[in-house]
């Protein structure tokens, strides 16, 4: 039977504001499952903290809400656990570049095959709109009414200096381009990083829709990371679509020797062990 979007949809009431990039991007990632014909015993999300975090509840399926900065190495364990499962660690900007900034970049070297869905609202949100390294330098913020004091990081920078094998840039008010992303990047073999830039109504006000309509435009994909460097740096436009995809790398476990004959997973390997003699070996 096809999958519907009614098999995504829970009951319970989430917390977002009004205007929330949130339920866009959710809507698209349900939308992205129903076109892939995944049922949602079929896919694992993996859940940080934060506003984007509390959508644990807005979905069906296999789910996992963490420590802050977590989401990431929920998702890897799962896919190793059950590579025939879809796993999607979802995070936030200041999950991702901060709490977590290192389990990104060991994912993307590893190449495992998830998706890391990054939710870019430019700031910490559940806890009333810190500065992140997403943050514009000047923008006042809770705690920093003159502008942040530290640098930042852009995140498509960082990605591409890893040697990813996809790296895509979403808008949530663009739901029916970052449906077609997240399905394109589900289907990649490797580990693929969607960053999504989300309206936040409560504590990035400034960035609203207009301001985005100004700068947002469609790039091509890139065939080489320098060219990708460059889009994703330019400053006068904020470059989305599939920006870099290389299909040549193979994914983690398609290069770890030791599983490569396997037919098994490694849930179907897990069983109980007597340890009794080999303890006794210690006496
Ligand atoms: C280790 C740890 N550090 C800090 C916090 C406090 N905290 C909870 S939610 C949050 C903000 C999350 O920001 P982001 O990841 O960007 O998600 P958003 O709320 O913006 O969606 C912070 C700092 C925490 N719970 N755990
Ligand atoms: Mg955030």
């Amino acid at each position: 039977m096809a999958v519907k979007i009614e098999d995504y949809n829970t009951n319970i009431k989430n917390t977002w504001c009004p205007g929330c990039g949130n339920f866009s991007i959710h809507m698209a990632l349900k939308q992205a499952f129903v076109e892939l014909n995944l049922t949602p015993s079929e896919i694992v999300i993996t859940f940080d903290i934060g506003c984007n975090g509390n959508g644990v509840d807005d979905i069906e399926g296999n789910r996992f809400k963490g420590l802050h900065g977590r989401s990431v190495p929920l998702a890897i364990g799962a896919h190793l656990a059950n590579s025939k499962m879809k796993v999607i660690a979802d995070i936030g900007d200041g999950g991702c570049l901060h709490e977590g900034v290192d389990h990104l970049i060991h994912a993307i070297r590893s190449n495992y095959d998830i998706t890391i869905l990054i939710h870019n609202n430019q700031n910490f949100a559940l806890t009333t709109g810190q500065a992140t390294s997403t943050t514009k330098e000047e923008k006042p913020m809770y705690a920093f009414p003159d502008g942040k004091a530290e640098g930042s990081i852009n995140i498509g920078e960082l990605v591409l200096s890893l040697n990813p094998t996809f790296f895509a840039r979403g808008y949530s008010n663009d739901p029916k381009q970052l449906t077609e992303i997240l399905k394109q990047g589900m289907n990649h073999k490797g580990c693929s990083v969607i960053e999504v830039m989300q309206i936040c109504p409560t504590y990035n006000p400034q960035s609203n829709h207009d301001w985005f309509k100004e700068r947002i435009a469609q790039s091509a994909i890139k065939s080489t990371i320098s060219e990708a460097v460059a889009t994703v740096k330019d400053t006068e436009k904020i470059y989305t679509g599939i920006i870099y995809q290389n299909r040549n790398r193979p994914d983690f476990l398609n290069n770890l020797e030791n599983r490569k004959s396997k037919k098994t997973e490694l849930v179907d390997e897990v069983k109980q062990v007597d340890i009794k003699s080999l303890l006794s070996s210690f006496k």
